[in-house]
């Protein structure tokens, strides 16, 4: 069984009472399913326990009331509502943020976009998708493979995630090397500010400059600002074929030089990067199902997927094209790998993708997790991962994996089980100022992907300049005067 860290702020919003309840339940489509409340406290809805627990079990928040609304219009009155009453609100996609930001801290309502789940449609003359918020990611993938097309983000929380989540958080992910970020891939984007006003800018033009682009305010904001609704997106097409090699290195100047060596040869047919750690690669053993193909003695391993763009192609061809931009990389780093293994199908791929994927699953099972997610300068990467190792000596099994093509890894380091809570927070009071300051010194940043939530709100100032973050509070305070969005995450 998982500890639950309960976190409990003494905070100066109202106190939710029954007549707010009825209101909600008179304002929303089909109250039945949109209103989930449980204002006694009994514990009897097991559904609300879901909307108050995050994704790591690191959290465990106290609201009595989720709201589900169906449309930009109940969002808008939900806030509105909330606003005037000083009711605090945390917007919820698919609740895998990593960085305790989806869930209450306190009592706060939760604002879920699960049942605004429709797609709304794409256009293929511009390659935009429009759709709802509340879209599975995965949903998203399968609906534009019919037209050749897919989403421009992809990442492991794939079948849980919503579309709204992912921008809210800007989600990176491995495709952002190659397709770059959503900051780039969002052309349009509806809001709903606190105090119920709809900004609507989905007219999806490719090119409208006219005056500030405020989607971009909302696109990580992690919900501190206002609900994302809708949103407009280009995406690319699928490639024409794609496969996936696993690389076994002694050192880590290797994995540089296999990343240089990828970058060059392959250019734009390189769709994605990514490393993991032995450690990593035997949490991976120790915990799931999946097997490295390349066995555990090495001490660094990368995955590279190769595409091709070439629809006049036929399928044989794609395949002869793509082996031969692999058999190309081989002969530049054949002296550089101890050893590597090319998919033969579709299975293998999925096989090989598991093994950087599925690194998560590994270190969750193994116990409560230090979780960090910085962007360093590439040659820092593995004496940052030796000094992390270093201060939590036996206690903790730790492994670096993730993005380098973007300069982004990730650091896990997790204590054995979920019983020793005073040990994980007598470690965390030793490592996270004096990580987070490190990171500062490399002229890194605290969070590449996930964002700050409230794991990281503690030392977000320390990452940014103070004229950067007085402006960001300056927004902060016009749009959202009355702090009901999503209190106490992003700004401690
Ligand atoms: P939630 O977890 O529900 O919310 C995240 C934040 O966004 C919260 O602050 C919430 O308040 C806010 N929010 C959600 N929806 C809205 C909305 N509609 N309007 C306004 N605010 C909103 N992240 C990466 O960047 N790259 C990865 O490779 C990656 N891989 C992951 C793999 C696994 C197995 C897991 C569990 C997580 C991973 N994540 C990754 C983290 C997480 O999945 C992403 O941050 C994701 O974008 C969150 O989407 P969500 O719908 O689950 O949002
Ligand atoms: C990944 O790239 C995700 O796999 C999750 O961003 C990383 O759990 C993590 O630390
Ligand atoms: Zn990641």
């Amino acid at each position: 069984p998982q500890i639950i860290l309960v976190h409990s702020q003494n905070r100066s919003y109202s106190k939710l009472n029954q007549d707010d309840v009825n209101h909600f339940k008179g304002i929303l489509n089909k109250p039945e399913v949109a209103v989930i409340e449980d204002l006694e406290g009994t514990g009897s809805s097991s559904e609300l326990s879901g909307y108050n627990t995050d994704w790591l079990n690191k959290l465990k928040g106290n609201s009595k009331l989720a709201l589900r609304p169906s449309s930009t219009e109940e969002v808008s009155q939900i806030l509105k509502y909330c606003n005037s009453r000083q009711l605090a609100v945390v917007p919820q996609g698919g609740n895998t943020g990593l960085v305790g930001g989806s869930v209450p801290l306190d009592d706060e309502i939760v604002l879920s976009l699960n049942r605004m789940n429709n797609i709304i449609g794409f256009d293929k003359n511009y390659s935009i998708l429009k759709t709802q918020a509340g879209v599975v990611l995965e949903k998203l993938i399968e609906y534009l493979e019919q037209f050749g097309y897919m989403p421009p983000v992809d990442l492991g929380a794939r079948g849980s995630c919503h579309i709204g989540g992912n921008l809210a958080t800007n989600a990176g992910g491995i495709k952002l090397l190659k397709y770059n970020s959503l900051h780039a891939n969002t052309i349009g984007l509806t809001a709903v500010l606190p105090d119920g006003t709809i900004l609507d800018n989905m007219r999806a033009l490719r090119k409208d400059n006219t005056g500030y682009h405020l989607k971009h305010l909302f696109i990580g904001s992690e919900g501190t600002l206002g609900v994302i609704t809708e949103a407009a997106i280009l995406c690319p097409k699928i490639p024409a074929a794609h496969n996936v090699a696993l690389f076994a290195l002694d050192n880590f100047d290797k994995v540089e030089e296999v990343l240089r060596a990828s970058k060059d040869y392959l250019s734009e047919n390189l769709t994605a990067i990514e490393f993991f750690d032995s450690e990593s690669n035997n949490i991976l053993k120790d915990h799931t199902k999946h097997r490295n193909p390349l066995g555990y003695s090495h001490n660094y391993y990368m995955v590279v997927e190769v595409s091709n763009f070439d629809n006049t192609s036929t399928a044989e061809e794609n395949t002869k094209i793509i082996e031969d931009k692999f058999f190309g990389l081989f002969e530049k780093i054949s002296t550089v790998i101890e050893d590597g293994v090319i998919a033969q199908d579709s299975s293998q791929r999925e096989a090989i993708w598991n093994c950087r994927e599925r690194i998560v699953e590994g270190f969750f099972k193994e116990g409560m997790t230090f979780k960090y997610d910085f962007s360093l300068p590439i040659d820092k990467f593995p004496v940052f991962l030796d000094k992390i190792r270093d201060k939590l000596g036996d206690h903790a099994r730790t492994g670096g994996y993730g993005h380098i093509g973007d300069g982004n890894i990730h650091v896990n380091a997790s204590i054995k089980g979920y019983d020793n809570l005073k040990l994980f927070k007598e470690l965390q009071k030793e490592l996270e100022p004096w990580v987070f300051s490190l990171v500062e010194d490399y002229e890194g940043s605290i969070s590449a992907e996930h964002g700050i939530g409230s794991f990281k709100a503690p030392y977000f100032e320390l990452n940014k300049s103070n004229k950067m973050v007085s402006v960001m509070k300056q927004i902060k305070g016009v749009l959202d005067p009355n702090g009901i969005m999503n209190p106490h995450k992003l700004f401690d």
